[in-house]
């Protein structure tokens, strides 16, 4: 496989998060749809590619809305990531009407006041807008089983409503998504590249993710067994809204990376942020291990809405699933960091390095649970 020179050096300015000034923070906001006067757009959230704004407008009552500037440096064809979530949000909305019955509340897009789906400013950024989901938060961490649970419900229940819609439908918004060769070929490039003398730091990290290179092994000759299917591909913990009053899931955001694929990296991507009790950064090592407790509670709330969906290859192999994306993140994470750190935002100058460091210890507590880990998904499914 091929990786052009030219893609990974081409000029890449990013206008630094938080230097937008609030005036023209209201300007952009003033070509959406709101409801009432844009009054006040604040920094929010934690995620790592978009710049997100709480923003707020007013007539009688005061309106939340999110307002993103999107990181076309991630997402190259920002259009085609926005007619995919409008093409998915309009057919879970014809599927079950304006309301789910279990009171889960689909993500719902502000069009610009020409009835676009995104607004291109004068310097040829791209900013979008949803509504705000009021009363409900956003974990950056699990801190019980029963919150695993509910997101594990929650994200099952999203790709139980997709199980009928048709994949080529969808646009293929980053290709190679969650093509492990394809990334490990990228840390091989960067290795090669090493633009910044960052590869001797990165040694012990590069010798491990050899070492583990089975498991990539391993899930390529399983995934032709595997069904596609239509699937999220960033199911991490703060991907969830949950509701403030119940404590239950109540929508899934960050819709950008829907695309075919398999279940088992939706399942994955949940292992790797729904067992752990610490963050990605954190310094702490034994906050980042999986915890057995917070498994059982997302294998249990996956089991609730998909056993009647899951295929049997699927099942047998869900905990390869975490395996696979923990290890790929590692890969991810090492690969931005020998790359100067344009991917993934930081606010610590080696934070990619450590996040490497968190995914490949946890990788190894997974590992070293296996038998337990396996036991647990044949009691749930
Ligand atoms: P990123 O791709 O950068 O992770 P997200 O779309 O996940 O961006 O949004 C970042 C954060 O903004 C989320 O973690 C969440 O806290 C908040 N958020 C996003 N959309 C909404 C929404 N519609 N209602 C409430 N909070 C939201
Ligand atoms: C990014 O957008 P966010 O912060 O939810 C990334 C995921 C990674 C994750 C690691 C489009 O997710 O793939 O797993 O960071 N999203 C993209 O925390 O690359
Ligand atoms: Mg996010």
């Amino acid at each position: 496989m091929k990786i052009s020179v030219s893609w990974w050096l081409r000029a890449y300015t990013p206008i630094t998060y938080g230097t937008d000034q609030m005036t023209d923070l209201l300007d952009i906001a003033g070509f959406f749809d709101l409801n009432g006067e844009a009054y006040s757009c604040v920094p929010y959230g934690s995620g790592h590619i978009h710049d997100t704004y709480l923003l707020e407008a007013k007539n009688e009552e005061v309106h939340r809305y999110i307002l993103q500037r999107m990181n076309t440096f991630v997402f190259t064809k920002p259009e085609a990531v926005q007619d995919n979530i409008w093409r998915i949000l309009s057919f879970l909305k014809k599927q079950e009407g304006e309301k789910h019955p279990s009171g889960i509340k689909d993500l719902d897009l502000v069009e610009t006041k020409e009835g676009e789906l995104f607004f291109q400013d004068s310097r040829g950024l791209y900013w979008r807008c949803f509504h705000f989901i009021d009363n409900t938060f956003v974990l950056d961490n699990v801190q019980n089983p029963s919150q695993a649970f509910e997101g594990a419900r929650l994200f099952g229940d999203f790709l139980a409503r997709l199980n009928d819609y048709n994949p080529r439908r969808l646009h293929v918004t980053i290709p190679h998504f969650m093509d492990v060769e394809w990334r490990l070929k990228q840390l091989a490039y960067a290795e090669f590249t090493n633009p910044d003398a960052r590869l001797k730091k990165a040694q012990p990290e590069l010798k491990r993710i050899r070492q583990l290179q089975g498991i990539s092994e391993q899930f390529i000759r399983l995934q032709k067994a595997l069904p596609d299917r239509v699937v999220h591909n960033d199911t991490k913990i703060n991907n969830v809204l949950f509701d403030q009053e119940t404590g239950k899931g109540i929508t899934v955001i960050d819709l950008d990376t829907i695309m075919t694929g398999t279940l088992l990296t939706d399942f994955g991507d949940m292992v790797r942020t729904f067992t752990v009790k610490g963050s990605e950064d954190s310094t702490d090592k034994a906050s980042y291990t999986c915890q057995a407790a917070l498994f059982e509670g997302l294998v249990s709330g996956y089991a609730e809405v998909l056993s009647p969906v899951i295929t049997e290859v699927e099942r047998a192999n869900l905990l390869l699933g975490g395996k696979i994306v923990i290890y790929m993140q590692a890969i991810r994470f090492l690969t931005d960091y020998i790359n100067k750190d344009v991917y993934y935002k930081i606010t610590t100058p080696e934070q990619n390095l450590l996040r490497t460091r968190n995914q490949l210890n946890l990788l190894g507590s997974v590992l070293e649970q296996e038998t337990d880990l396996q036991r647990i998904i044949g009691k749930c499914f």
